[in-house]
Formats: C-alpha cells, sequence, structure tokens
C-alpha cells in the first residue's frame, strides 16, 4: 500500500505487524509467506474513497505504517506465543492499534493476551470456516485450532459478545454444539445460504450497540476456495469476496482495538487471488475506522 516502514510508534494510529509463524497448523503449512503475499498483492492498491465519501481512503486521516514482521522460530511454539504476546504488548501499551498478518490462527492467541492487558474481556467478531475451539491438549495447548478456546477460558473474550462468521465443513460440525454451550452466537454457511448476510450483520451490530472493546480476527479460510485457494484447511461452500467484502464494511462504527487477517498460504494460491484479496480486506477494514 506504499505506507512508510518503521517501528517509530510517535503520532502513529494503526501498525500493520507482519506474524510469519504457521507451526500451529494442523493440515497444509505455508501460512509463514502470508505477510510477504499479502504485502506483495497490496502493491496494486491504489487510495479509493468509501462508498458515499468525500475522503480518499484511510491514510487521509489515519497515520498507518509497516512496522515489519515480529521474530518467531518455527520450532518453538511456546516461545513463539510469548515473543508474539511480548512484542505486540509494545505496541498496544504506545496507544496503537495492531493490525495483523498471519502465519495461522495460532497467533490470535497472543494478540489477545497483550490487548487484553489494556482492554480487559473483549467482544470479539471472527469471520471463519472453523470455530477454532478445540479443547486444548494439557501441556500442549496451542495450535491454530485452539485460540478462541484459550482465549475464553482465560477470560480474553466474552463468549456472549462474540459472533462467528461462516462456520462450515465437517472438521466443525463436532465443535458447533459446544462453542453454542458457552454462549458464543455462530452463524453458519447454511445459514448465509439461507438468509444472505443480514444474520451475521445484526449480531455484528449488537456487539456495536454495546460499544465494547472488541477484536476482529478474519480467517482467509471463510471464503470459499473458488475465491481464496491459498490457504492451510479449505473448506468448500463459503463467501464470495463480495460477501466478505460487505462484512468487513458492516465493521464500521465497532470498537475495534486490534484486528488480524490470517492462514493466507501463498504456495497453494492461483493467481495471487487470495493475496490480493487479503490485502484488499485489510484496506476495507482500514476504510472502516474513519
Ligand atoms: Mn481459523
Amino acid at each position: 500500500m506504499r505506507i512508510p516502514a518503521t517501528r517509530d510508534l510517535t503520532g502513529v494510529d494503526v501498525a500493520i505487524i507482519g506474524i510469519p509463524f504457521d507451526s500451529g497448523t494442523t493440515y497444509r503449512p505455508g501460512a509463514r509467506f502470508g505477510p510477504r503475499g499479502i504485502r506483495n498483492a497490496s502493491g496494486i492498491l491504489r487510495p479509493y474513497p468509501a462508498e458515499g465519501e468525500e475522503a480518499w481512503g484511510p491514510f487521509v486521516n489515519l497515520t498507518v505504517v509497516d512496522y515489519g514482521d515480529v521474530e518467531v522460530d518455527q520450532h518453538y511454539i511456546d516461545e513463539t506465543v510469548a515473543q508474539i504476546q511480548a512484542e505486540l504488548s509494545r505496541v498496544v501499551e504506545a496507544g496503537v492499534m495492531p493490525v495483523c498478518l498471519g502465519g495461522d490462527h495460532t497467533i490470535s492467541l497472543p494478540i489477545l493476551r497483550a490487548l487484553a492487558q489494556k482492554y480487559g474481556s473483549m467482544a470479539l467478531v471472527d469471520l471463519d470456516a472453523h470455530p477454532d475451539f478445540r479443547e486444548p491438549k494439557p501441556g500442549r495447548p496451542y495450535s491454530h485450532a485452539t485460540p478462541f478456546r484459550i482465549a475464553v477460558q482465560e477470560g480474553l473474550i466474552d463468549p456472549r459478545s462474540a459472533v462467528q462468521v461462516g462456520i462450515r465443513g465437517p472438521l466443525s460440525a463436532p465443535l458447533l454444539d459446544q462453542v453454542g454451550e458457552v454462549g458464543v452466537t455462530a452463524i453458519t454457511a447454511d445459514e448465509i445460504t439461507r438468509q444472505g448476510l443480514d444474520g451475521a450483520i445484526r449480531a455484528i451490530d449488537r456487539i456495536k450497540a454495546e460499544g465494547r472493546p472488541t477484536y476482529v480476527s478474519l480467517d482467509i479460510d471463510c471464503v470459499d476456495p473458488a475465491f481464496a485457494p491459498g490457504t492451510g484447511v479449505p473448506e468448500v461452500g463459503g463467501l464470495t469476496s463480495r460477501e466478505v467484502i460487505a462484512l468487513v464494511r458492516s465493521l464500521r462504527g465497532l470498537s475495534v482495538v486490534g484486528f488480524d487477517i490470517v492462514e493466507v498460504a501463498p504456495a497453494y494460491d492461483v493467481a495471487e487471488l487470495t493475496s490480493l484479496l487479503a490485502a484488499t480486506l485489510v484496506y476495507e477494514f482500514l476504510l472502516t475506522l474513519r
């Protein structure tokens, strides 16, 4: 996006932060190259105004920088989770909103831990094919299948103010009951097929009305593999590009304190479709902040 690369956070509103870690992956690895792919594809983006707005893009009113990548070690997941939290704490304490490029979905947990130190228990909007709500194994809790279960257990997110949109597929079916039991609202892809996006947007609006600090996580696998093939655990029958853009636009007015986009794995991509969509969704998210 041609934004300046710096770690100087003076006067900065939003820091784009790469987290090239994918050792929490359960199926196809490769999201460690996500930040590189998204940054690369973002080169084609030019500022454009939000629908019905005068200002040409988010950079008119927001100071956004590229913070570079968090140092990770693919061999040591515990150390990497701690390192991500430490780096993110530095950003959060500086009063800067983190917008993180994954990496697999493991990275959301240490980001939430860093944010919770400042904001306490948060609301959550998660666009995802999977609940990522498996019970963590004792002593080996971290993977991309467990972040939101742990986040609820640790009180980082309030499940009654949490919505997951786009849930589908054989891996998700056994978890839907458990998600519902703790109070998370799951909007499945089947519901969207029947009712369109209205139910999802209403659920997001309810969180908006609460006005509490909200974390937004966008797993690119919420999108159908026809539009976003470059990901680790693809599930057919997902959102279209237009639908996911509409959902991101519906975030305007939420009290967002952090955002991530995860699971972009360029090695499985076709013609950079997935990376371009991810870069565009980051841009669309920044537009909602104005
Ligand atoms: Mn996920």
